[in-house]
């Protein structure tokens, strides 16, 4: 995996977030230009982030789809540019035709959320271009993933959901050194979910793919966080986004503890810090 990466760490390492959509839960809307979008790439890169993770279609739970000519028109200038710059790039995508236009373009790893589900091309483009490819346990889309929260193990069920993925990415002819696994917090989850896969991570590494955690201001930790306290429209209040990077930086350390190949974050700098603060601690342990 590190083979295709121009860096190399000492650490976990860090995906940082690049969101080129107007309607992303927690940084839709930032950049309104490329030139905004790739300085913030560049603010991430320089605070050592291993990988901006450029996607153009949101996957909060609700959103609709964009058209795959519009995905493709956001992603593919912002990469190229990255690209120009020395930067690595995965594309976050689940339609095998952006993952190409973005692999043409410069990108050296697809972040796939559908775990292949969402395009049955996207497994000979993987297969094809040799990159790594990343799986993440998902049930449906956005419009409908919060009707799919429904499990009877959830570590059990996404372990042998993921096992189909990877099989089927197999039986694709795509090579296993290509796989990366992430079990899809907040993806048809309940924050009761979350919380028991994290827990289990250990299960997950088990299967022999590196794992990626995502966990970057999502819902569970607004939930766990918020006062309880019942807004106007009756709801139990839950910790704004903007004030829950403290409580992925508890996660950050934690996926570093338990082994992870990578998280993947808005916040990259409190990321990188606390990875290489728990990779001194592993060393002097040693
Ligand atoms: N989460 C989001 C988008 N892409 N990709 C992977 N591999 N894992 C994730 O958990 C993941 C992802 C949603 O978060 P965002 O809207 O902040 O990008």
């Amino acid at each position: 995996m590190n083979a295709v990466l121009p860096r190399r760490a000492d650490r976990m390492a860090v995906l940082g977030v690049l969101n080129v959509t107007p309607d992303s839960f927690s940084d839709g809307g930032r950049y309104r230009t490329i030139d905004d979008a790739i300085s913030w790439a560049e603010q991430m890169w320089r605070d050592g982030a291993e990988l901006i993770d450029v996607g153009g279609e949101s996957t909060r739970p609700g959103a609709e789809r964009v058209a795959v000519e519009a995905e493709t028109e956001r992603v593919v200038p912002v990469i190229r540019a990255l690209a120009e710059r020395g930067i690595a790039v995965s594309i976050d995508t689940m339609r095998a035709s952006v993952a190409q236009a973005a692999l043409a373009a410069g990108a050296l790893v697809v972040n796939d959320v559908s775990g292949g589900l969402g395009d049955p091309d996207m497994a000979r483009v993987v297969r094809d271009s040799g990159c790594p490819w990343i799986l993440m346990h998902w049930r449906g889309h956005s419009t409908v993933m919060r009707t799919l929260a429904s499990y009877d193990d959830v570590v059990a069920d996404v372990l042998s959901e993921l096992g189909q993925r990877i099989d089927a990415a197999l039986a694709a002819g795509v090579d296993a050194t290509q796989l990366i696994l992430d079990p899809g917090l907040g993806f048809a989850k309940k924050p009761e979910h979350d919380w028991r896969l994290l827990a289990e991570l250990g299960q997950l590494q088990a299967l022999g793919f590196p794992v990626l955690v995502g966990a970057s201001r999502k819902s569970f930790l607004g939930s766990l966080l918020g006062d309880g306290r019942p807004d106007p429209a009756g709801a139990s209040r839950s910790r704004p986004v903007a004030e829950r990077e403290d409580a992925t930086t508890a996660i950050t350390a934690y996926a570093a503890l338990r082994g992870a190949w990578a998280v993947r974050v808005h916040q990259v700098r409190a990321a990188v810090d606390a990875a290489t603060v728990v990779a001194a601690i592993e060393r002097a342990g040693k």
